[in-house]
């Protein structure tokens, strides 16, 4: 009987997560691979930050959750293209899946794709899907230890988007710990504390990230 292997598995989602980044960049498409924890406020900040970037950019997202259609509806009620990805089981999203998501994106001008990973701190940062860029959601009442805890998530990250910044005070959240275990594991991604409540911090990481996609870095 022939086992798959881990590392098989992995090198088959590189070479298609290398299709995929030539399939997006054919449609003119930067694509933001968005992941966090279950209930981090990924699908809320993602709601926001094309609320700021939808005067410059076209946007579209790429749902992905075990099951469920609950976040696709909430962005196909925004007006905003959306297609869901539900992955039976699996704790992540892939390249083929998002491949699949992506052929059938109801978008046909050039921007900006979000994809919501599965909610998961640890599985998504081992799967390349041919994204541009990867933004981690940690929030506050998730707690201060989770770049100790959790470094692959926390290394591979491009930026990192402290969110329920507004939770802060009441949670006893200790910012100088937080901060000080992102650094021993990623020294350079910029971090932004963000609130969908306050909105603290929106417009600052929007402005990062339209940088990051005028100049395709
Ligand atoms: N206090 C506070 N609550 C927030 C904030 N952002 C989101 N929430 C709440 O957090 C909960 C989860 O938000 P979602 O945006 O659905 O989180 P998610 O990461 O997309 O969740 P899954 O897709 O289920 O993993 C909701 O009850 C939101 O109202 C915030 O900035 N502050
Ligand atoms: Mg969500």
């Amino acid at each position: 009987m022939e086992i798959i292997v881990k590392k098989d598995i992995l090198s088959k989602n590189k070479v298609e997560a290398r299709d995929n980044r030539a399939f997006a960049r054919e449609k003119g498409w930067y694509l933001v691979n968005v992941m966090g924890s279950p209930g981090a406020g990924k699908t809320s900040l993602i709601e926001m930050l094309i609320k700021e970037l939808e005067d410059r950019f076209k946007t579209g997202v790429i749902e992905g959750d075990i099951a469920s259609a609950i976040d696709a509806e909430r962005m196909e009620k925004a007006g905003i293209p959306v297609i869901q990805i539900n992955t039976g089981g699996a704790c992540h999203l892939d390249a083929a899946s998002v491949r699949a998501g992506m052929e059938k994106l109801p978008l046909s001008e050039p921007g900006i794709v979000f994809i919501e990973n599965v909610g998961n701190l640890v599985c998504p940062a081992s799967f390349d899907l041919g994204e541009d860029l990867r933004l981690l959601v940690s929030s506050v009442p998730e707690g201060y230890d989770k770049p100790y805890k959790y470094i692959s998530m926390f290394a591979v990250a491009d930026v990192i988007a402290l969110h329920k910044e507004d939770l802060i005070e009441a949670d006893g959240f200790e910012t100088a710990v937080f901060e000080k275990g992102l650094r021993m594991i990623n020294p350079e991604a910029p971090l932004y504390y963000t609130s969908a409540k306050t909105g603290k911090g929106i417009s600052e990481l929007t402005r990062w990230l339209a940088i990051r996609i005028d100049s395709r870095i």
